[in-house]
Formats: C-alpha cells, sequence, structure tokens
C-alpha cells in the first residue's frame, strides 16, 4: 500500500474556527513519520485550498457556507479522485467534517458498492430542512447518499456516491429527530453506544465487517474524533460525553487492520485550539498506525 496524504484545512462547516489547523495538528504529531516507521511508501501532497476568509459572509443560515463548502469539496473531489488513479491509498485530514462530502465523491468514482464506516458521535445525516443548526458538517452522510442540496449532490456527478444499505454507524449517541426518521426509513445500520456497551466492540466490529464485506467492493473509513469520549479526544468542536475509548478505539481499528478491508480513510475535527496540548492529534495519528498495522508486540 502506498499512501497519500492530502488535508482539507476547512471550517467552514461548523461555526467555530480552528479546526481549520487539524491537518497542522496531525501532521504536527507525527503522521508522516508514523507510517513510514511501518514501512509504508508515504507522500504528503499539502493542503487544498480553501476559502477561509470567505467564512460567515452572509448567505442561507439553513446552508452555511454553501458555497464555499462547495468550492472546498469540489477540489477534494478531484483530488482525491487523482490519488486512488494513481493507485494510492487516499487518507485525507481535516478539517470539518463537512469535507467528507468531497472525500466519499472522489473515492466513489472508484467503486461501484462502497461501503462506509462512519465513526461519530452524530448521524451527520441532516439536511437543511432537518438541521438544527445549519452547520454543514452535520450533513455529509445524507449529502453522500444523495440527500440535500443539489450544489452539494451534485459534486462530482452522479448523485448518490453510496448506497444505506452499505453504510454503518459506529458509536451514535447524539441523533437529531429528522436524523433518527431518515435512519428507519433508508435502513442505515446504526451501532448506537447502548449497542457498544452491550456487545463490546470485538462483536461490533466483526458484526460491521461482516455485514459490509458481503456486498461490498470497497471501505472508507470516516473518523469523526468525536465518536472518542471527550477524555480521550477533548479537542473537538462537538464533545459528547459517554463516546468510544480510546483503547476500544485502537481495537477497532486493529481489526479493521488484520482483516485489511479499508481502501481509503479520513480523520476530522481536530482542533487545536481547543485541545489539551495536542492530546486528539497524537490521538488520530496513534489511530492512523493502528489502523495501517502497528501491532503491539
Ligand atoms: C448536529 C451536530 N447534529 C448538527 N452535528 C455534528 O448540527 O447537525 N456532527 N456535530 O459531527
Ligand atoms: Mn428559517
Ligand atoms: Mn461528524
Ligand atoms: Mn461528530
Amino acid at each position: 500500500k502506498d499512501i497519500s496524504i492530502i488535508g482539507a484545512p476547512s471550517d467552514l462547516g461548523q461555526g467555530r474556527r480552528g479546526v481549520d489547523m487539524g491537518p497542522s495538528a496531525i501532521r504536527y504529531a507525527g503522521i508522516v513519520e508514523r507510517l513510514r516507521a511501518l514501512d509504508y511508501d508515504v507522500e504528503d501532497l499539502g493542503d487544498i485550498k480553501v476559502d477561509l476568509a470567505g467564512k460567515d459572509q452572509g448567505g442561507d443560515g439553513h446552508l452555511k457556507n454553501l458555497k464555499e463548502v462547495t468550492a472546498t469539496n469540489t477540489r477534494l473531489e478531484s483530488s482525491v479522485a487523482d490519488i486512488i488513479s494513481n493507485k494510492r491509498f487516499p487518507l485525507v485530514l481535516g478539517g470539518d467534517h463537512s469535507i467528507a462530502i468531497g472525500t466519499l465523491a472522489g473515492v466513489s468514482r472508484h467503486y461501484q458498492n462502497l461501503g462506509v464506516i462512519w465513526y461519530d458521535a452524530h448521524g451527520d445525516l441532516n439536511t437543511a430542512e432537518t438541521s438544527p443548526s445549519g452547520n454543514i458538517h452535520g450533513m455529509p452522510l445524507a449529502v453522500s447518499l444523495g440527500l440535500g442540496h443539489p450544489d452539494l449532490t451534485n459534486i462530482g456527478g452522479q448523485t448518490a456516491k453510496i448506497k444505506p444499505e452499505n453504510v454503518v454507524i459506529i458509536g451514535a449517541r447524539a441523533l437529531d429527530d429528522g436524523e433518527k426518521e431518515l435512519i428507519r426509513e433508508k435502513g442505515v445500520r446504526v451501532y448506537t453506544m447502548h449497542d457498544i456497551d452491550r456487545n463490546g466492540m470485538t462483536s461490533t466490529i466483526q458484526d460491521a465487517m461482516a455485514y459490509l464485506s458481503e456486498k461490498t467492493d470497497g471501505v472508507h473509513l470516516s473518523l469523526d474524533l468525536d465518536g472518542l469520549d471527550p477524555q480521550d479526544a477533548p479537542g473537538v468542536g462537538t464533545p459528547v460525553n459517554g463516546g468510544i475509548s480510546y483503547r476500544e478505539t485502537h481495537l477497532a481499528m486493529e481489526m479493521l487492520a488484520e482483516s485489511d478491508i479499508i481502501t481509503s480513510a479520513e480523520f476530522v475535527e481536530v482542533n487545536p485550539i481547543l485541545d489539551d496540548k495536542n492530546k486528539t492529534a497524537s490521538v488520530a495519528v496513534a489511530l492512523v498506525g493502528s489502523l495501517f498495522g502497528e501491532k503491539l508486540l
């Protein structure tokens, strides 16, 4: 596996500043060195251009920064698609989770039946109609399913990039009413914190992998650091108590590495301004290590 890292330094999908520095924080925590130590061929392509100055300069409160988010994801879509065309593994660093719109648009060009693991406290299944905030970082999974504003769903061509039956959400504990409805209507598989508490992470990941591997030709991991408990990952804009532990998340990454099913990945929502001495970026790098096969012994 040859890995290409691309940063998407966007804070346009949510209200706080600082998450645009996520890619820098993750690089500072040593992501390139960590992967090279595992003997991968790693290239860092730097960051895509993001119009940070355009943030909150008017527009629609139901879809904040729509124009800028669209432009950002249009650029990211083509970078990610190119990386896969070059037979390399795209590893995308956020930025807030709105960048998953571009990542998934780019990745899905190369797959007929892309599976998605959405590791997150949230569902990110809102549309302008259901969103309580108007923040697009709460919408990328819906957009990728073809639901939402056409400027977003049309990025990279065809509207629906993924199928609802090819998606699993892991770690959910803060779902909005509209998201719950959509989950039932579309049959998206969700492993809530309750499920993880009951069955443990081992069985959760085994079940998710069995469910996805039957019918998919690739699996994208979209890991929102707020899926973890805020004690372990404090540097996020929308922390929710009662999350997945540091060690459980490593176990999940290690199991994914063993099965070798992940074909693209992104790590998002690291906000160094809200962090405790870059702890959350360091967690992200350690998780990347496990995802790429780092062993304890
Ligand atoms: C909330 C928060 N569901 C929203 N979403 C977040 O604004 O749509 N997603 N924080 O990661
Ligand atoms: Mn209104
Ligand atoms: Mn998210
Ligand atoms: Mn989240």
